[in-house]
């Protein structure tokens, strides 16, 4: 996962600061440096206590019980309280370091390799210019430690790329609980992914204890009622369906109706896949939209298809509004600028990734993984 975009940020991150430590003027400036004392005092304190407290422990060993009130022995604590007083004692003094500074223009210079490995790695060009923008911000005119410019510039990029992530919150359990039953639609282009994720998100409601059903209003193609019955019957889960060729929207207001009469928690609605470009297929999905009012409408994106993904999301989400995005097949995108982008662009969360075609393969957003993955 992501393989190629690490390879490149931590390559071009290379160049960069090469080139600032071997081009850029050079600068000693004074600091003051406040010392802490000598971690190894800290260590010797520590294992006296430790020992202490095993050597107690070890003597009582018939009054394990009493032990947590040995160790609150005088001597013990007057022994800590000297040790706080040492580890609160700072040493100051003036350290001259060498610095390196770069302006604006040097900047444009030597951010393009960054640029290109942006680019290369499908990362949306107005994602490209803010990172571009935090890093100048960041780098540009300030000093920059000598031997320390690589960690500077990738501090700077994590958290440039962190910030693409600010309101992607979304608790898919929680929010299925605040109705019932609660309707998501699931829509997308062909092959995204689509019925697979749905199969994945049933496990995961059955996996919370939450009844489902699936709709099977892809009724364009009749392989396509197949699919999600197969998924139904392996999970054990009902599916509403008609003939092929039926008007998806009746199909949904059946499903819908048996959940109301049921008291099933969540209808998992299957449609189509469809380009924006034709017509009658986006009209039919308005009509899905209208007849079945979803609480929830989720757009399934292939990842791997970089900024085609990101102007998909665009087009569902001018015909129908959506709520929320999953990206599928995380696992064989070596790129991950879709990843990236996406969410910062159409400013709709992230729920999940797919990664994999096993049912389990669903994995919630978690920004922290996610930076892990490309390797800042
Ligand atoms: N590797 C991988 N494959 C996936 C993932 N999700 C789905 N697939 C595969 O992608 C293919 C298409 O998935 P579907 O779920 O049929 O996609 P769809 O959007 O329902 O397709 P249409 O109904 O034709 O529009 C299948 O072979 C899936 O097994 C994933 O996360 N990782
Ligand atoms: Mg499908």
């Amino acid at each position: 996962m992501f393989k190629f975009l690490k390879e490149k940020i931590k390559e071009a991150t290379k160049i960069f600061s090469k080139k600032v430590e071997e081009e850029a003027p050079e600068e000693r400036i004074e600091v003051k440096v406040e010392e802490k004392p000598k971690e190894k005092i800290v260590e010797v304190k520590e294992e006296k206590v430790e020992h202490k407290k095993t050597r107690d422990f070890e003597e009582k060993t018939e009054e394990k019980e009493l032990f947590r009130g040995e160790i609150k022995k005088p001597e013990v604590i007057e022994e800590k309280e000297e040790f706080k007083e040492k580890k609160g004692f700072f040493k100051k003094f003036h350290e001259v370091i060498t610095t390196k500074k770069i302006d604006e223009e040097k900047f444009d210079e030597l951010f393009y390799e960054l640029e290109l490995a942006l680019l290369e790695s499908n990362v949306a060009l107005e994602v490209i210019e803010k990172i571009k923008e935090d890093l100048k911000k960041d780098l540009v005119d300030s000093p920059l430690k000598k031997g320390k410019i690589e960690e500077t510039i990738l501090e700077s990029l994590k958290s440039s790329i962190e910030g693409l992530f600010e309101d992607n919150k979304f608790d898919l359990i929680k929010k299925v609980k605040e109705k019932k039953p609660f309707v998501i639609v699931f829509v997308g282009v062909n092959g995204s992914g689509k019925t697979t994720t749905i199969a994945k998100i049933a496990k995961k409601l059955q996996d919370n204890n939450l009844s489902c059903i699936l709709v099977a209003a892809d009724t364009f193609r009749a392989a396509a009622i197949q699919q999600l019955e197969e998924h139904g019957n392996k999970l054990g889960i009902k599916v509403i369906k008609q003939e092929y060729g039926a008007d998806p929207a009746a199909v949904c207001y059946d499903g819908i109706k048996h959940a109301e009469s049921k008291k099933i928690d969540v209808v998992l609605i299957d449609t189509a896949g469809r380009l924006h470009s034709n017509k009658n297929l986006i009209d039919e999905m308005k009509k899905i939209i209208r007849i079945s009012k979803p609480d929830l409408k989720i757009f399934v994106g292939e990842s791997i298809t970089g900024n085609d993904c990101i102007e998909q999301v665009r087009d569902f989400n001018e015909a129908i509004g959506i709520d929320a995005i999953i990206l599928s097949k995380l696992d064989v995108d070596e790129k991950g600028g879709a990843a990236i982008s996406v969410s910062y662009i159409t400013g709709k969360p992230i729920i999940y990734y797919g990664t994999g075609q096993n049912y389990d393969n669903l994995k919630e957003f978690n920004k922290e993984e996610l930076m892990k993955s490309i390797g800042i």
